[in-house]
């Protein structure tokens, strides 16, 4: 499947997004109502192109038919629901019949697999179990692997850090911020990081910068490879770098057919240029998802990989739309921040945006934390010259990186809370009018 040529793929999409169009005009009235509202009838998909015709889904849609509204299949045959924590409303929920259930493992198995993991290996996944896709997502792709599979799920890293020493996995699986969590607490207790028995680790569900990946590469001593994925379509492995060529994610698009646009025209974009991603799943039974518009940018090539994966691949994300930042009229990504951060020779890799509202404009203000060594040589004062000149250093690499000026608060060592899942990098603080008195 994953060298199938291309049109050969086509032909196979093709048969699949029928039957996936077919079920959800059956199954579930939302679809229904919204092919009917468009005039169109299954029939009407007889090429690949003809998707287009097809009305775009998004998360509102899911909360609005909270619980299992979009379920193509009866409450007796699903076997497991997963939902998002869902910061404002309902959660979005998911849900996954057996076979879907057999395809993820698979698509999992094979991600763990283009990464590195080999069935006698055992793997560490520190992805959070529970509701979240993460942890049992990877765990059953690694067992179908037939890897040696350690729950360990997200928290009490010193235990995690014992378990590593003690099992000697190969593969760690988890959050960028996390795993770096886990690295910092390794120095702590005064081991090397680089000795542990890990080649390889899979790290995504939150953005990261190429800068963060060199960081955990050379920390740990292993190969970090990107792994993308979202509840709405499957969980991870929608999408997967390769060990060979670290040149974009594979997204397996023989269970999901990906298409980008222009998120305000709603167009389809050129192969290269960044767009939102939107994906139609060809598989799946329980929640089929017609056109779901991600809110992830990222671009697409369908050019051949050097590993031999014939697959379309995905850039690493840019960001959310909701994350992006207007800051004095420039647009600016959190991850582009953050590649700047860590070539700051003073600073540990942790950071916040804090944004607050000033009059019409949004002000942001950039948290950023100073390591051990800096703090031993200022004598820990904060009020030291030299936190000011790293303060303007820091303001000039912006600057000239990402075209905007932010204020920055520098903080002492530890003052930023570490992430034990995915990292909270943007607090929104909302103020309350005050009523004058
Ligand atoms: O985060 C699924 C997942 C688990 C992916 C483990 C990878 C590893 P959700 O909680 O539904 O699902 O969140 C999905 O997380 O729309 C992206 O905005 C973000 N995201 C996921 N993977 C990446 C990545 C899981 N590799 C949302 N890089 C997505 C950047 C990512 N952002």
């Amino acid at each position: 499947m994953e060298t199938l040529a291309k049109e050969d793929k086509e032909v196979l999409q093709l048969e699949r997004l029928k039957k996936t169009v077919n079920s959800v005009f059956e199954n579930v009235p939302f679809y229904r109502a919204k092919f009917e509202e468009n005039h169109l009838q299954p029939e009407d998909i007889q090429s690949l192109e003809d998707i287009r015709k097809l009305p775009f889904t998004v998360k509102s849609d899911l909360r609005k038919n909270y619980p299992f509204g979009l379920f193509a299949r009866p409450i007796e045959e699903i076997k497991r629901v997963h939902a998002s924590s869902g910061t404002s409303g309902k959660p979005t929920v998911v849900g996954f019949t057996e076979n879907d259930l057999n395809v993820w493992s698979e698509i999992v198995a094979r991600a763990i697999c283009a990464c590195g993991g080999e069935p006698k290996g055992i793997l560490h996944n520190a992805y959070g179990y529970g509701l979240f896709t993460g942890g049992l997502g990877i765990h059953y792709g690694s067992e179908k692997l037939g890897m040696a599979t350690v729950p360990i799920s997200g928290g009490n890293t010193e235990r995690q850090i014992t378990l590593i020493e003690d099992f000697k996995p190969t593969v760690i699986t988890g959050t960028p911020s996390y795993v770096l969590n886990i690295v910092d607490k390794m120095e702590e207790m005064g081991k090397d990081p680089r000795k542990t028995s890990l080649k390889y680790g899979i790290f995504g569900a939150e953005s990261w910068s190429e800068e963060m990946r060199a960081t955990l590469e050379e920390r740990l001593n292993i190969k970090a490879m990107d792994i993308y994925g979202l509840s709405e379509v499957m969980g991870p492995g929608v999408a997967i770098e390769c060990k060979e060529a670290q040149q974009g994610l594979h997204i397996a698009d023989d269970h999901f057919y990906v298409e980008v646009i222009n998120p305000e025209t709603l167009e389809p974009v050129p192969d290269g240029e960044e767009g939102e991603l939107v994906f139609t799943s060809l598989t799946k039974e329980a929640l089929p998802i017609i056109r779901y518009r991600t809110g992830d940018i990222a671009s697409i090539t369908k050019e051949r990989c050097s590993c031999g994966r014939t697959s379309t691949r995905m850039s690493r994300l840019k960001g959310r739309i909701d994350d992006m930042l207007i800051i004095r009229g420039v647009n600016v990504f959190p991850s582009e921040i953050e590649s700047v951060l860590l070539k700051v020779e003073e600073l540990v890799p942790h950071y916040q945006l804090v944004i607050s509202r000033q009059g019409a404009m949004d002000k942001v203000t950039l948290k950023v934390e100073i390591n051990e060594r800096f703090h031993q040589l200022i004598e820990q004062d904060m009020n030291h010259e030299q936190v000011k000149m790293l303060s303007n250093k820091i303001s000039k690499k912006l600057k000239s990186y990402c075209l905007v000026t932010i204020d920055t608060k520098i903080e002492s060592p530890g003052k930023i809370p570490r992430s034990e899942g995915k990292a909270i990098r943007i607090i929104r603080e909302e103020k309350i009018p005050s009523i004058p008195s």
